[in-house]
């Protein structure tokens, strides 16, 4: 790994350790985030260390996923991490002012910084040249505690691009061509670094979304050098003086290497129920119901701008109904100046606010057996509120042609240009932040009924006697263990109530039979836990008598939540071994 950006970052952020692939090491956490269906664990943890004020440069607690409020549990939440975030002196994000790695990425991310954030999409930051990693509550509650992070460190994946991105063709289709070729668990272990001549064509929001879905590959984190391109972004968002210069020494050495020829890219659609099961768009002529624009991965100020250009002077689909939620406030309020808004209107789309919204299934579940194309990260089974619906994720171009023509279509189609010019300045604003006061530190939290005590470990014994209480197969996600939509996250304070859920999208009786066992072991195939940060898939067994998780192979974020919680993670010496182990056995 040297000469990468990334042994540089970690180079000067070292602390403890010795700087060599899968050694442990701590370095310097610059900065931290949190979002609200994570961060009510957090702070509850950070409630028990006994801190005055974190540690870290600048911490940011956001509200963007929990955002519907049809009654008074996500309120309680919200009201929780606001009394938190001025107690230990943090920047509070309101709701509204928009998806916490989109708001990150315009307004506190800079190249060369180290950061941690309760969500494993925090690598959106690495487009800006950021080493930002996806971690577990408890470890982001330590960070901010203490002002340090452990890491095992990771192998460094190159990726070279040569070529050029047309008009047409979006960062998406170049992270979904690399999940064709890698798979879900091609990152584990990796971070992948970007680089090669290729890097210049792509704007700072297409090398964020390519980041961003790093965390699909299961790479600890993604990240690209910082150019002019860097420069010119921190510029508009008027902060040219958080630019440094990054690259990779010419003799840099990777672990592994992949060449990417972006002239070749065509767009790409992932298909259900998994973010690698990717094919060609031109090689479907799939009838859609639902088209939804927006999320973590494609809600900037150009992906929005596209969807415009497309939509002007179209109606949308009568079959289809066209939702839009832009990433931010600021991203809103440009759109609203600049007419775009009214362009929206004017076509048939549904305006939502600046937040995760369908992406987490909060609102606009599809219809029974609905197809719904999505330019998200995430399709796997039910996460859109919809058991038996069927989600596509695809870039905004084809999100926006598809719903005027109402079945899956190649931009490709579409006769104009569709270069976008980005403002000189992209008028930051901070009427949705709460920055933290000298004379609230220190001010009792404000504690309401929706958040249950956190679930409480026993120490391990020696030895563990229990019944396999359930086998899955490979790729088994947070989501199945944890399953989370507009019914289910106001209660991401309340585990007891969650662990009735566990398993659904696989089993009906997860919950009894560990129960009926007083709990037991699950077994799992490779990558086990992929896909979110939450802890809660950890805490739910964890409260249900789970002692142990013996697997393949892990996902990173989940095992390290899996440890924090006491639960045992092994892995078969002999993978063979899985099929001799039966449940009941
Ligand atoms: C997700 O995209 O799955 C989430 C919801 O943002 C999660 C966090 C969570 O489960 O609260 C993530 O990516 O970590
Ligand atoms: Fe929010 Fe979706 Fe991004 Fe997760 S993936 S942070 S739910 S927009």
């Amino acid at each position: 790994m040297k000469g990468t950006i990334v042994h540089k970052i970690l180079k000067n952020h070292l602390i403890e350790g010795e700087l060599e692939v899968n050694k442990e090491i701590a370095i310097k956490l610059n900065q931290t985030l949190t979002q609200d269906s994570t961060g009510t664990m957090v702070y509850l943890q950070l409630e028990t260390m006994n801190i005055d004020k974190i540690k870290t440069d600048l911490s940011v607690a956001y509200i963007d996923h929990n955002t519907l409020q049809a009654g008074f549990e996500n309120a309680d939440d919200h009201e929780f991490i606001k009394s938190a975030a001025a107690k230990y002196g943090l920047i509070f994000s309101k709701p509204g002012g928009g998806i916490c790695h989109q708001v990150h990425l315009e307004r506190f991310a800079k190249p060369g910084i180290t950061l941690i954030g309760s969500d494993s999409h925090t690598p959106t930051a690495g487009g800006l040249g950021a080493l930002a990693i996806g971690a577990g509550g408890l470890d982001v509650a330590v960070g901010m505690a203490n002002g340090y992070y452990y890491l095992t460190v990771p192998k460094v994946f190159n990726i070279h691009l040569t070529g050029k991105l047309n008009d047409k063709l979006n960062g998406k289709d170049v992270i979904l061509t690399i999940l064709k070729k890698l798979s879900v668990k091609g990152g584990v272990g990796y971070i992948m670094e970007y680089s090669g001549p290729g890097v210049k064509s792509l704007s700072v929001t297409d090398r964020a979304t390519i980041c961003n879905m790093g965390a699909e590959l299961g790479a600890t984190t993604s990240i690209f050098p910082s150019d002019e391109n860097t420069l010119d972004f921190l510029t508009k968002q008027n902060r040219r003086e958080d630019y440094v210069a990054l690259k990779a020494d010419s003799d840099a050495e990777y672990e592994n290497r992949l060449e990417i020829n972006l002239d070749e890219i065509v767009p790409m659609v992932a298909m259900p129920h998994n973010p690698d099961n990717v094919v060609a768009v031109e090689s479907n002529k799939l009838k859609v119901d639902q088209v939804a624009v927006g999320s973590c991965t494609n809600s900037s100020y150009s992906d929005m701008m596209k969807v415009a250009k497309i939509l002007e002077g179209n109606k949308v689909h009568p079959d289809v109904s066209l939702v839009v939620a832009p990433g931010s406030s600021n991203i809103l309020r440009q759109l609203s100046k600049n007419g775009a808004l009214n362009i929206f209107i004017e076509s048939g789309a549904r305006i939502l606010e600046s937040a995760c919204g369908p992406c987490i299934g909060m609102g606009q579940a599809p219809k029974s057996e609905g197809v719904s194309l999505r330019t998200f990260n995430r399709n796997f089974k039910g996460r859109s509120g919809t058991m038996d619906a069927k989600v596509y994720l695809v870039s905004p171009e084809t999100a926006a042609i598809s719903a005027i023509k109402g079945y899956l279509t190649d931009p490709r189609e579409i006769d104009m240009d569709l270069t976008i010019e980005e403002p000189d300045n992209y008028g930051t604003s901070d009427n949705y932040f709460i920055y933290p006061k000298e004379e609230n530190l220190g001010k009792p939290v404000v504690q309401g009924p929706n958040i249950k005590p956190f679930p409480k470990a026993v120490p391990l014994t020696d030895t563990v006697e229990k019944k396999v209480i359930l086998k899955v197969e490979d790729n088994i996600t947070t989501d199945d263990i944890c399953p989370s939509n507009a019914k289910l996250l106001p209660f991401r304070s309340n585990i007891p109530y969650l662990s009735k859920f566990s398993f659904k999208t696989i089993i009906d009786d997860f919950y009894d039979r560990a129960i009926e066992n007083e709990g037991g072991i699950i077994v799992g195939g490779e990558n086990y836990g992929q896909g979110s940060s939450r802890e809660h898939a950890a805490l739910v067994p964890l409260f249900l008598g789970v002692k142990a998780v013996i697997a393949k192979s892990f996902a990173r974020i989940h095992r390290s939540n899996l440890i924090n919680s006491g639960i045992l993670p092994l892995v078969f010496k002999n993978k063979d071994d899985y099929d001799k182990i039966n449940e009941f056995s």
